[in-house]
C-alpha cells in the first residue's frame, strides 16, 4: 500500500467486478451500451439496471465521465469512462486519458465516494501502451489528490501479473512504501 498526502492508494491483481468500494471505473466506449474486456464483465456481472440506466445517459465523449448505480456488483456505483484509442501517442491520447482519470474522480467528490477503483483504461482493445498509460494515471491521481485531498481510498485493479509488477515498481520508486 502507498500513500499520497491522505490517500491510500492500493495496486491489486485480480477483477474489479469483486471489489468492493464505493465506486469502480468502467473502460468503456463512446456508446456505454457495452463491450468486450472490463466493460462486458462489469455489465455481466451488473445485471441489466447498469445498460438501462447507461441508455438513458445516451452516450459519453472520450475523456468524460457519467455514473450509474452498480447493480448486482459489490459496489455502489459504477463510473463510466471513455479512454482514447490508441494511434500513435500524437493525436492527443495523453490527454484524453489523464481526463478520463480526472473527470471519473470528479464524479466521484461530487456524489461523496471516498473508495474508487480503476481499471487500466485503454490499454487492452484500445492498445495504449501500458508503461505510457500507467505514468499518466498516475499523475491524474496524484493532481487530483493534491487539488482536491479526495478520496480516501484509491485501488488500481491489474489483471495481469506483469500489469501489477509494473505498477508497483513505479509506485514503489515515486512514493513511500508504507
Ligand atoms: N477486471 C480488471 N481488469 C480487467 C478486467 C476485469 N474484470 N477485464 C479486463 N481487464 P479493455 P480498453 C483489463 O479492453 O482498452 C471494450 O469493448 C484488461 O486486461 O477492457 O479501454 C469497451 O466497450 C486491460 O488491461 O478496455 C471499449 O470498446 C484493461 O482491463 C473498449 O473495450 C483494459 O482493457 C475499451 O478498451
Amino acid at each position: 500500500m502507498y500513500r499520497y498526502n491522505d490517500t491510500e492508494i492500493v495496486v491489486v491483481q485480480g477483477d474489479i467486478t469483486k471489489v468492493k468500494v464505493d465506486a469502480i471505473v468502467n473502460a468503456a466506449n463512446n456508446t456505454l451500451l457495452g463491450g468486450g474486456g472490463v466493460d462486458g464483465a462489469i455489465h455481466r456481472a451488473g445485471g441489466r439496471i447498469i445498460l438501462e440506466q447507461c441508455k438513458k445517459i445516451g452516450g459519453c465523449p472520450t475523456g468524460e465521465a457519467r455514473i450509474t448505480v452498480g447493480g448486482n456488483l459489490p459496489c455502489k456505483y459504477v463510473i463510466h469512462t471513455v479512454g482514447p484509442i490508441y494511434k500513435d501517442g500524437k493525436s492527443g491520447e495523453e490527454e484524453l486519458l489523464y481526463n478520463a482519470y480526472y473527470n471519473s474522480l470528479k464524479l466521484a467528490k461530487e456524489y461523496n465516494l471516498e473508495s474508487v477503483a480503476f481499471p487500466s483504461i485503454s490499454t487492452g482493445a484500445y492498445g495504449y501502451p501500458l508503461e505510457k498509460a500507467m505514468k499518466t494515471a498516475i499523475k491524474a491521481v496524484i493532481d487530483f489528490i493534491e487539488e482536491e485531498n479526495f478520496p480516501r481510498i484509491i485501488n488500481f485493479i491489474l489483471f495481469s501479473e506483469r500489469d501489477f509488477s509494473i505498477y508497483n515498481d513505479y509506485l514503489k520508486s515515486l512514493l513511500k512504501d508504507k
